[in-house]
């Protein structure tokens, strides 16, 4: 095997060129070097995600497919794109995959322009119940061009309702079913919405973009063999780049690519392309399988520390990366407690719960994740730190010199624990 030669800039630097954006960007990696990243749809890639993210490959124009492009100079470009695609394919065990979408929106829309004619009927879980805009919300164009009939989550439990899409499904037999999550903490039961779609006639989406990692390391269930499309974003439990994936059954294979280009998009972003591939090589490895299985476990460490200091979480717990934190009782709204949260060095957001009374700027609740700390190789311990740390904010949002030691403790936590991609 060939090393690379060693190249150097004939060029100035970024810091040289634009002092400005590079003291920003310097920022940004202090503040994520500094700070205990919640969000569950954030993560850190790792330095080899990083390159690929940020080389060369920005450069090029590739429409079209491999071997058969609209520009020429794609002897890089091809073999690449080939190898982001099988290895996805063998990952997720699905037969056909498009990795040109440029995130999780545009590869949904490109199942819906796939697949449906303006006004066809699609269901999917609604947003107050932690199902996604392209799922058929009415202010999304999937809501607008489209016949939306949303289902929604068991007043008893907050569970997806199995049984009200069923009963949805029978009536007005939708054309596409949606299935997939952005804030919920539960396993997704792909084989009973396989079920329902298949009574009805329907198609079967599984957006995994929230779990997907979870999914190639086995720690949730997986839909292949029972969706007949799988989309996901490839930026949050997965550990690759900002971007979007559509896979799928061979018989689907050519009216996805079609939706996806010519139909929406022009030519693919190839180093995000390059960056999806290295994502699936180190997802692949077997110590992805430990990294999601500690994902799950930090998760269920925080839910029950937070359980334990009076938090009440929307269906009691987790089964997967995520928690949904219903803050009423606790008498005080997701955004204050958010911004407090981030003074304090601790990143989440805030978020609806379901039926929520408050508007979803200013929600009753907050969505936090175990993925990006997990990353750093944060375990157990730091998981009762950080439910600690968290009870403490939310009690004093404005005890600003409470607010301040703890910041110092997160930092000086997190100092213990490098995160991958960052320099150190
Ligand atoms: N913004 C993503 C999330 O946070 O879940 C969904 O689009």
């Amino acid at each position: 095997m060939s090393t690379p030669a060693t190249r150097t800039w004939h060029e100035p630097s970024l810091a040289e060129v634009d002092p400005e954006i590079a003291r920003l960007i310097d920022e940004e990696e202090r503040r994520e070097a500094d700070t205990l990243r919640i969000i569950a749809s954030e993560n850190y890639v790792s330095r080899a995600v990083l390159e690929a993210s940020a080389s060369v490959l920005t450069n090029k124009y590739s429409e079209g497919y491999a071997g058969k492009r609209y520009y020429e100079g794609q002897q890089s470009i091809d073999p690449i794109e080939q190898l982001a695609c099988s290895r996805m394919a063998a990952l997720f065990g699905m037969e056909h995959v498009n990795v040109q979408p440029y995130s999780g929106s545009p590869a949904n829309l490109a199942v819906y322009f796939a697949l449906l004619s303006p006004g066809d009927t699609v269901m999917g879980l609604g947003l107050a119940s932690g199902g996604h805009l392209t799922h058929g919300h009415a202010v999304s164009i999937t809501g607008k061009y489209f016949k939306s009939v949303p289902y929604g989550l068991r007043a008893s439990d907050a569970r997806i309702d199995l049984d009200q899409v069923r009963a949805l499904a029978k009536e007005h037999r939708p054309k596409l079913i949606f299935c997939g999550t952005t804030a919920y903490p539960r396993t997704i039961d792909f084989a009973a919405f396989g079920e329902i779609a298949r009574e009805v006639g329907a198609v079967l989406a599984a957006d995994i973009s929230h779990i997907s990692g979870l999914v190639v390391a086995g720690v949730h269930p997986s839909p292949a063999g029972i969706a007949d499309v799988v989309t996901t974003t490839t930026h949050k439990t997965l550990r690759g780049p900002r971007g979007g994936v559509v896979m799928c059954k061979q018989s689907l294979a050519a009216a996805i690519d079609k939706a996806v280009f010519p139909g929406l998009q022009g030519g693919p972003h190839n180093h995000t392309t390059a960056a999806i591939a290295v994502a699936a090589h180190e997802a692949a490895r077997p110590s992805f399988k430990v990294y999601a299985q500690a994902i799950v476990d930090n998760a269920k460490a925080l839910a029950e520390g937070l359980s334990a200091r009076g938090f009440d979480l929307v269906t009691g717990g987790t089964d997967n990366h995520l928690i949904l934190i219903d803050l009423t009782k606790k008498g005080v709204t997701g955004k204050v407690a958010a911004k407090a949260l981030d003074r304090a060095g601790i990143v989440g957001n805030y978020n609806a719960i379901p039926n929520d009374p408050r508007k979803p700027f200013d929600p009753s609740g907050l969505r936090i994740g175990t993925p990006a700390v997990t990353s750093r190789g944060m375990g157990l311990a730091e998981m009762a730190k950080l439910a600690a740390w968290m009870d403490e904010v939310v009690q004093a949002p404005g005890d600003d010199a409470r607010i301040a030691r703890i910041a110092g403790e997160v930092k000086e936590l997190c100092a213990g624990f490098p995160a991958p991609g960052l320099r150190v």
